[in-house]
């Protein structure tokens, strides 16, 4: 409804605060993967999008503020799909938003938990952003009512997964698609940077959350629907053999490993249209 689009009544260049609950909500999203999808598409089908992939509603002042970190490596046409999707949905929840894809150069073992740091690093010293979304770049949100916003405890948002018979794997699963306030990333001291390869590092993040006093909240299992875009192992992230002795000494180690033993160095930001690319070395096992 076009008409819906018009500035609200408010003082020369001032919008009214946004509603409670988006209009523009519509509940289920049908997901599909066509193949002849193109970045142009996705570019031509999001005109308020700006540089860097960032959006501010155009007809009523948010509340909100979320930056979405995507570690990515080698997934093109996953970040295709999932660009196409997220775009559109985060409109509808009428949040100010930016999307900052994560990319590791090089060919070591890829490091998902180390990349997201960086993310969270390098996405505060743009804006104070309110929210962070960690999001894996073969997820799709099926259902727009799942908010991209964050609350007083860490939350997890992929519950359901198609992956998994639309159920929860596990009491204390983090993995997928996730959100912190600044506050409570910091809290934490973020996430570890020494898990190599694939698993362990959702739960060492899960554990940081415990121990430091606070919980998981999760949306309504009918909301924190998603579909995982089908793949196999990747060449460069497979199983970590330490993730379970790493786990083991959590409780002692998160006070050292995180954000202030961060080091990365910055090869590349680009502002493109639908995203913000930032290419990073991340080194390498010690
Ligand atoms: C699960 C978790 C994920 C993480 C992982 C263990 C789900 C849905 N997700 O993912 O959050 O805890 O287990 O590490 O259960 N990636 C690349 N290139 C690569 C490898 C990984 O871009 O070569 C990124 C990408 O964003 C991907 C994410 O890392 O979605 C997780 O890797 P995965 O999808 O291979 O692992 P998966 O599905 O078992
Ligand atoms: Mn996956």
């Amino acid at each position: 409804n076009l008409s819906l689009i018009t500035r609200p009544l408010g003082g020369e260049n001032e919008l009214l605060p946004c509603p409670a609950a988006s209009p523009y909500l519509g509940g289920p999203i049908q997901v599909s993967f066509p193949k002849e999808l193109t970045l142009e598409e996705v570019r031509r089908r999001n005109p308020y999008v700006t540089s860097g992939g960032k959006y501010k509603p155009p007809d009523c002042e948010s509340s909100h503020s979320t930056a979405i970190i995507i570690p990515h490596r080698n997934r093109e046409v996953h970040l295709k799909h999932l660009l196409y999707y997220l775009h559109p949905f985060l409109q509808r929840q009428q949040l100010n938003y930016g999307i900052y894809v994560i990319h590791q150069a090089g060919n070591y073992t890829f490091n998902r938990a180390k990349l997201l740091n960086v993310g969270f690093k390098e996405a505060m010293k743009e804006a104070d952003w309110i929210c962070l979304f960690c999001h894996d770049v073969d997820l799709i949100p099926e259902d727009d009512r799942n908010m991209y916003t964050c609350e007083k405890n860490p939350k997890h948002s992929s519950i359901a997964m198609d992956k998994f018979g639309y159920k929860l794997p596990y009491r204390t699963y983090f993995g997928g698609v996730s959100a912190l306030t600044a506050d409570q990333y910091m809290k934490i001291n973020g996430f570890p940077n020494n898990y190599w390869g694939w698993g362990g590092e959702d739960d060492d993040i899960a554990s940081r959350i415990y121990l430091n006093g606070m919980m998981i909240v999760r949306p309504d299992v009918l909301l924190g629907r998603y579909k995982m875009i089908k793949h196999a192992h990747d060449k460069g992230n497979e199983e970590n053999p330490k993730r379970f002795n790493l786990l083991a000494k959590t409780r002692r180690s998160w006070k050292d490993d995180g954000m202030n033993s961060l080091q990365y160095v910055l090869l590349s930001k680009q502002h493109l249209p639908l995203y913000t690319n930032i290419t990073v070395d991340i080194g390498s096992e010690r």
